[in-house]
Protein backbone atom coordinates (compact mmCIF):
# COMPACT_ATOMS: atom_id res chain seq x y z
CA UNK A 1 0.00 0.00 0.00
CA UNK A 2 3.01 2.10 0.32
CA UNK A 3 4.91 2.72 -3.01
CA UNK A 4 8.28 4.04 -3.11
CA UNK A 5 7.47 7.42 -3.90
CA UNK A 6 5.55 7.58 -0.70
CA UNK A 7 8.51 6.04 1.57
CA UNK A 8 10.75 9.15 1.55
CA UNK A 9 7.41 11.07 2.84
CA UNK A 10 7.27 9.25 5.97
CA UNK A 11 7.56 11.65 9.02
CA UNK A 12 8.92 8.92 11.50
CA UNK A 13 11.42 7.33 9.98
CA UNK A 14 15.11 8.45 10.70
CA UNK A 15 17.23 9.66 7.89
CA UNK A 16 21.25 9.91 8.19
CA UNK A 17 22.26 9.90 11.69
CA UNK A 18 18.61 12.14 12.66
CA UNK A 19 17.47 10.69 15.92
CA UNK A 20 15.78 7.44 16.03
CA UNK A 21 12.76 6.96 18.10
CA UNK A 22 10.90 4.01 18.94
CA UNK A 23 8.02 3.21 16.71
CA UNK A 24 4.27 4.39 18.45
CA UNK A 25 2.24 1.49 19.22
CA UNK A 26 -0.35 3.91 17.05
CA UNK A 27 -0.90 7.49 16.47
CA UNK A 28 -2.69 8.67 19.89
CA UNK A 29 1.05 7.50 21.28
CA UNK A 30 2.50 9.59 18.44
CA UNK A 31 0.70 12.48 19.51
CA UNK A 32 1.53 12.44 22.61
CA UNK A 33 4.80 12.43 22.21
CA UNK A 34 4.23 15.88 20.41
CA UNK A 35 3.72 14.20 17.05
CA UNK A 36 1.22 16.80 15.19
CA UNK A 37 2.04 16.72 11.53
CA UNK A 38 -0.88 15.09 9.44
CA UNK A 39 0.56 11.80 7.13
CA UNK A 40 1.92 9.19 6.75
CA UNK A 41 3.84 7.15 10.02
CA UNK A 42 5.25 3.71 10.87
CA UNK A 43 4.07 2.54 13.72
CA UNK A 44 4.19 -0.65 15.46
CA UNK A 45 1.28 -2.45 17.12
CA UNK A 46 2.02 -4.68 20.28
CA UNK A 47 1.07 -7.88 17.84
CA UNK A 48 1.45 -7.91 14.04
CA UNK A 49 4.49 -6.30 11.72
CA UNK A 50 5.27 -3.03 11.84
CA UNK A 51 2.82 -0.52 9.83
CA UNK A 52 2.48 2.50 7.89
CA UNK A 53 -0.81 4.65 8.38
CA UNK A 54 -2.12 7.73 8.19
CA UNK A 55 -2.53 9.59 10.77
CA UNK A 56 -4.73 12.29 11.85
CA UNK A 57 -3.85 15.10 14.79
CA UNK A 58 -6.75 17.18 15.80
CA UNK A 59 -7.75 19.05 18.99
CA UNK A 60 -8.56 16.20 20.64
CA UNK A 61 -5.64 13.72 19.87
CA UNK A 62 -4.02 11.26 17.23
CA UNK A 63 -6.65 9.47 15.37
CA UNK A 64 -5.27 6.40 13.09
CA UNK A 65 -7.31 6.38 10.19
CA UNK A 66 -8.31 3.05 8.60
CA UNK A 67 -10.07 3.84 5.88
CA UNK A 68 -11.28 6.88 3.59
CA UNK A 69 -13.79 7.64 1.05
CA UNK A 70 -14.00 10.71 -1.39
CA UNK A 71 -16.41 8.76 -3.39
CA UNK A 72 -14.35 9.50 -6.74
CA UNK A 73 -13.22 6.08 -8.15
CA UNK A 74 -15.75 4.32 -10.13
CA UNK A 75 -15.02 0.36 -9.41
CA UNK A 76 -12.62 1.06 -6.71
CA UNK A 77 -14.51 -0.74 -3.65
CA UNK A 78 -16.02 -3.42 -5.21
CA UNK A 79 -13.22 -5.83 -4.22
CA UNK A 80 -12.57 -9.87 -2.66
CA UNK A 81 -12.04 -10.74 0.46
CA UNK A 82 -8.83 -11.23 0.28
CA UNK A 83 -8.37 -7.35 -0.76
CA UNK A 84 -10.08 -6.67 2.15
CA UNK A 85 -8.39 -8.32 4.32
CA UNK A 86 -4.94 -7.15 3.83
CA UNK A 87 -6.04 -3.91 2.59
CA UNK A 88 -5.91 -1.78 -0.92
CA UNK A 89 -5.63 2.01 -1.81
CA UNK A 90 -3.55 5.11 -1.65
CA UNK A 91 -3.14 5.83 2.49
CA UNK A 92 -3.39 9.61 1.58
CA UNK A 93 -6.46 9.36 0.41
CA UNK A 94 -9.11 6.40 -0.59
CA UNK A 95 -8.05 2.93 0.96
CA UNK A 96 -8.87 0.36 3.32
CA UNK A 97 -6.24 -0.02 6.04
CA UNK A 98 -7.30 -4.03 5.53
CA UNK A 99 -9.53 -5.76 7.76
CA UNK A 100 -6.45 -8.18 9.19
CA UNK A 101 -4.70 -4.88 10.44
CA UNK A 102 -7.69 -3.47 12.00
CA UNK A 103 -7.83 -6.49 14.13
CA UNK A 104 -4.78 -6.36 14.81
CA UNK A 105 -4.46 -2.85 16.02
CA UNK A 106 -7.77 -3.28 17.81
CA UNK A 107 -6.39 -6.01 20.12
CA UNK A 108 -3.44 -3.94 21.54
CA UNK A 109 -6.18 -1.48 23.57
CA UNK A 110 -9.77 -0.21 23.72
CA UNK A 111 -10.51 2.32 21.07
CA UNK A 112 -13.07 4.65 20.05
CA UNK A 113 -14.10 5.41 16.75
CA UNK A 114 -15.09 7.78 14.92
CA UNK A 115 -17.17 7.66 11.74
CA UNK A 116 -16.66 11.43 9.71
CA UNK A 117 -18.92 12.48 7.18
CA UNK A 118 -19.06 14.90 4.97
CA UNK A 119 -22.49 15.38 3.70
CA UNK A 120 -23.77 16.31 -0.04
CA UNK A 121 -23.85 20.14 1.37
CA UNK A 122 -20.44 20.09 2.21
CA UNK A 123 -21.31 20.17 6.09
CA UNK A 124 -19.68 17.50 8.18
CA UNK A 125 -20.98 15.42 11.08
CA UNK A 126 -19.62 12.68 13.83
CA UNK A 127 -20.88 9.41 14.56
CA UNK A 128 -18.59 8.45 16.90
CA UNK A 129 -19.02 5.07 19.14
CA UNK A 130 -16.66 4.67 22.72
CA UNK A 131 -15.87 1.16 21.84
CA UNK A 132 -14.77 -0.14 18.57
CA UNK A 133 -13.21 -3.38 17.55
CA UNK A 134 -13.06 -6.46 14.52
CA UNK A 135 -12.29 -9.57 16.05
CA UNK A 136 -9.88 -12.43 13.95
CA UNK A 137 -10.71 -13.65 10.76
CA UNK A 138 -11.81 -17.00 12.09
CA UNK A 139 -15.13 -14.84 13.14
CA UNK A 140 -15.21 -14.00 9.68
CA UNK A 141 -14.15 -10.62 10.63
CA UNK A 142 -16.96 -9.74 13.37
CA UNK A 143 -17.74 -6.04 14.39
CA UNK A 144 -18.20 -5.12 17.64
CA UNK A 145 -19.29 -1.71 18.87
CA UNK A 146 -19.97 0.40 22.53
CA UNK A 147 -22.12 3.02 22.87
CA UNK A 148 -23.14 5.33 20.35
CA UNK A 149 -21.94 9.09 20.94
CA UNK A 150 -23.00 11.44 18.08
CA UNK A 151 -25.68 13.80 16.99
CA UNK A 152 -26.87 12.12 14.00
CA UNK A 153 -28.48 8.87 13.51
CA UNK A 154 -26.99 6.11 14.88
CA UNK A 155 -26.82 3.76 11.95
CA UNK A 156 -24.49 0.99 13.18
CA UNK A 157 -26.16 -0.34 16.65
CA UNK A 158 -29.52 0.65 15.58
CA UNK A 159 -31.96 -2.21 14.88
CA UNK A 160 -34.73 -1.69 12.41
CA UNK A 161 -36.11 -3.58 9.61
CA UNK A 162 -32.56 -3.97 7.64
CA UNK A 163 -30.90 -5.45 10.65
CA UNK A 164 -28.25 -4.34 12.17
CA UNK A 165 -24.61 -3.73 11.54
CA UNK A 166 -23.19 -4.21 15.42
CA UNK A 167 -21.99 -7.89 15.29
CA UNK A 168 -22.15 -8.94 12.06
CA UNK A 169 -19.72 -10.53 9.73
CA UNK A 170 -17.47 -8.94 7.08
CA UNK A 171 -19.08 -9.86 4.02
CA UNK A 172 -17.47 -9.02 0.30
CA UNK A 173 -18.80 -9.99 -3.45
CA UNK A 174 -17.11 -13.43 -2.71
CA UNK A 175 -18.20 -14.16 0.64
CA UNK A 176 -21.56 -13.88 1.46
CA UNK A 177 -21.97 -13.64 5.41
CA UNK A 178 -25.14 -11.34 5.25
CA UNK A 179 -28.34 -12.79 6.37
CA UNK A 180 -29.80 -11.30 3.30
CA UNK A 181 -31.44 -13.81 0.57
CA UNK A 182 -29.11 -12.33 -1.88
CA UNK A 183 -25.60 -10.65 -1.32
CA UNK A 184 -25.63 -7.47 0.35
CA UNK A 185 -21.73 -6.54 -1.30
CA UNK A 186 -22.74 -7.44 -4.84
CA UNK A 187 -26.10 -4.85 -4.22
CA UNK A 188 -24.09 -2.43 -2.60
CA UNK A 189 -20.81 -2.85 -4.94
CA UNK A 190 -18.46 -2.79 -1.73
CA UNK A 191 -17.35 -5.05 1.37
CA UNK A 192 -18.92 -4.18 4.91
CA UNK A 193 -20.28 -5.58 8.16
CA UNK A 194 -24.44 -6.41 6.21
CA UNK A 195 -26.93 -7.83 7.88
CA UNK A 196 -29.93 -7.44 5.51
CA UNK A 197 -28.34 -5.09 4.21
CA UNK A 198 -28.47 -2.60 6.95
CA UNK A 199 -28.56 1.09 7.44
CA UNK A 200 -24.55 2.44 6.34
CA UNK A 201 -22.31 1.14 3.73
CA UNK A 202 -19.27 3.49 3.32
CA UNK A 203 -17.28 1.32 1.18
CA UNK A 204 -20.06 1.29 -1.74
CA UNK A 205 -19.23 2.06 -5.43
CA UNK A 206 -22.95 2.95 -5.39
CA UNK A 207 -22.20 5.90 -2.79
CA UNK A 208 -21.32 6.78 0.57
CA UNK A 209 -24.78 5.90 2.25
CA UNK A 210 -25.53 6.83 6.39
CA UNK A 211 -29.04 6.92 7.17
CA UNK A 212 -30.65 9.88 8.34
CA UNK A 213 -27.48 11.96 6.39
CA UNK A 214 -27.10 10.29 2.76
CA UNK A 215 -27.80 7.24 0.54
CA UNK A 216 -27.59 6.02 -2.76
CA UNK A 217 -29.47 8.95 -4.19
CA UNK A 218 -28.13 11.93 -2.35
CA UNK A 219 -24.41 10.34 -1.45
CA UNK A 220 -22.13 12.01 1.58
CA UNK A 221 -19.77 13.62 -0.33
CA UNK A 222 -16.65 11.62 1.66
CA UNK A 223 -15.71 10.01 4.81
CA UNK A 224 -12.86 8.95 6.97
CA UNK A 225 -13.34 6.23 9.88
CA UNK A 226 -10.44 6.61 12.22
CA UNK A 227 -9.76 5.35 16.06
CA UNK A 228 -8.20 6.18 18.98
CA UNK A 229 -7.90 4.71 22.66
CA UNK A 230 -10.85 5.44 24.65
CA UNK A 231 -9.29 5.91 28.10
CA UNK A 232 -11.08 2.64 29.26
CA UNK A 233 -8.11 1.84 30.98
CA UNK A 234 -7.55 4.94 32.93
CA UNK A 235 -9.19 5.38 36.67
CA UNK A 236 -10.73 8.03 37.94
CA UNK A 237 -7.55 9.83 39.38
CA UNK A 238 -6.32 9.78 36.12
CA UNK A 239 -4.38 6.55 37.02
CA UNK A 240 -4.07 3.86 34.52
CA UNK A 241 -5.14 0.46 35.44
CA UNK A 242 -3.49 -2.98 34.93
CA UNK A 243 -1.04 -3.63 32.23
CA UNK A 244 -1.00 0.46 31.60
CA UNK A 245 -0.15 0.38 35.05
CA UNK A 246 2.76 3.51 35.39
CA UNK A 247 1.59 5.39 32.24
CA UNK A 248 0.17 8.70 32.74
CA UNK A 249 -3.52 9.21 31.62
CA UNK A 250 -4.53 12.52 30.19
CA UNK A 251 -8.22 14.13 30.54
CA UNK A 252 -9.72 14.63 27.24
CA UNK A 253 -12.83 16.71 26.51
CA UNK A 254 -15.89 14.86 25.81
CA UNK A 255 -14.19 11.34 26.90
CA UNK A 256 -13.43 10.08 30.87
CA UNK A 257 -10.00 10.16 30.42
CA UNK A 258 -7.12 8.66 28.45
CA UNK A 259 -4.38 6.53 28.83
CA UNK A 260 -1.09 7.72 27.54
CA UNK A 261 0.30 4.73 25.18
CA1 LIG B 1 -26.89 -13.28 1.75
Amino acid sequence: MVPADKISQLLNVPRGDVYEEFFAKDCQAAYLRGRRQNGLYVISPKEGPLLVVYCLFLEDGGWTVLQRNTGQEDGFWFRTWNDYKVGFGDLESNHWLGNENIYLLTQQNAFAVRFSLTDSEGLNHNADYYSFRVDAESTEYTLRLGAYQGQISDALTVMNETGVHDNRKFSTKDRDNDRYRRNCAVIYKGGWWFDKCGSSDLNSDRGIFWQGVCDMENPCLEDTIMIRPNGKNCNEEGQCLGVESGNVCMRQRSYIAMCAD
